[in-house]
């Protein structure tokens, strides 16, 4: 469905929720289309490009109404960015506690592409944000039943960020028109946030003084205290994306073969920069230190990989990142459960089987 890999892993086919296998991510700078994960709400709008436009209003000097073609007068831009989903490895948090009514994402649910359009800034430098404007609101059509009353998606960003090179309105991925389930024909790309944040089949961009009161600004997307009450501006809402690491290979549960064990993974660390991956062949008692590829740009995944020495039987390989603040990754998942079961960033932990050869 939507041309995705026969083997992605899809918790809902109506709205459309999936996630590559692992494996499929490891060692890929960019995520193919067909591997990139898709996070949806509602059901997949069809618009016709021909006939889209970009509303810009509220706190704005200067309104604009822009067709695609008039929006593709702006100086165009390219920025290889990752997304994550809030929700990305929710699954090792329900082991901790079950948490309902949330799709259990495994640590696929990011994926990185290279995004082109215009930039934000630009269309804003147009609108002329009036004093008072601090924050930027993105309207979609898709309505999103499960919210609470249910509502077309939204969401903000601080008009800092906004305004900042890097936000895009973008209408192509990896080179290609943006597919319709990715938020074809035009959506924004927000880089260094949580994936939430990155409105699709945006149509109506508002300058204002408060972040946006839509449900997936005010309710969804917060680290709610462990009573679990949630309600409009309760909780911690979350806007850049935190650091987190996964190992992408072997997978778990995989035998492998005594001797060099590869291992690979990602490290995303948002608005900052990883500055190294730790392993461990032994659940975190001894620890040696990964090779970090150079990223595609300030704003992706690094990709990690490294050769361990396994002795034979089960061994639990584990990791951890540090950025260039010094913040690293909790040991546990329960330390970091919360609610609604978003930003689990405790240590990935693969298990493996290892097998020495028969003789
Ligand atoms: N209009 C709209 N935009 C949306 C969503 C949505 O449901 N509707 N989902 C958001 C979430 S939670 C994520 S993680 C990303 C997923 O983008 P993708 O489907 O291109 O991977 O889109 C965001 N933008
Ligand atoms: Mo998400």
């Amino acid at each position: 469905m939507w041309d995705k890999r026969n083997d992605m892993i899809v918790y809902e086919t109506e709205p459309f929720n999936a996630e590559p296998p692992p494996t499929a991510l490891a060692g890929q700078p960019l995520t193919p289309i067909d591997t990139f994960y898709s996070r949806n709400h509602g059901p997949t709008p069809d618009i016709d490009a021909s006939t889209w436009r970009l509303h810009v209003d509220g706190l704005v000097d200067r309104q604009l109404d822009l067709s695609l073609a008039e929006l593709r007068q702006l100086p165009v831009q390219t920025v290889v960015a990752t997304l994550e989903c809030a929700g990305n490895r929710r699954a090792e948090l329900n082991a901790v506690r079950p948490i309902s009514g949330q799709e259990p994402w495994g640590p696929a649910t990011i994926s990185t592409a290279e995004w082109t359009g215009v930039r934000l800034a630009d269309v804003l430098a147009a609108a002329r944000p009036r004093a008072g404007a601090a924050h930027i609101a993105f309207a979609a059509p898709d309505i999103a039943r499960n919210a609470s009353p249910p509502q077309p998606y939204g969401a903000s960003i601080p008009l800092s960020k906004a305004s900042s090179g890097e936000v895009l309105l973008a209408w192509s991925m990896n080179g290609r028109p943006l597919p319709r389930v990715h938020g074809g024909p035009v959506r924004v790309v927000v880089p260094g946030y949580i994936g939430a944040r990155s409105v699709k089949w945006v149509h109506r961009i508002t300058a204002q003084p408060e972040p946006s009161d839509n449900y997936f600004q005010a309710t969804a997307y917060r680290l709610l205290p462990s009573d679990g009450i949630r309600g409009p501006g309760r909780g911690i809402p979350l806007g850049p994306a935190i650091l987190n690491a996964a190992i992408l290979a072997p997978g778990n549960g995989a035998a492998v073969a005594a001797g060099p064990t590869s291992v690979t993974g990602y490290a995303f660390s948002g608005e900052h920069t990883v500055a190294r991956v730790d392993v461990s062949p032994d659940g975190g008692q001894t620890w040696s230190q990964a090779t970090l590829a150079q990223p595609a740009s300030p704003w992706t995944w690094q990709l990690w990989h490294t050769t361990l020495s396994l002795p034979g039987g089960p061994a639990l390989i584990t990791a951890r990142a540090w950025d260039d603040t010094g913040a690293t990754q909790p040991e546990q998942p329960a330390t970091v459960w919360n609610p609604e079961g978003y930003a689990n960033t405790a240590w990935p932990r693969v298990q493996v089987d290892v097998r020495s050869p028969v003789r």
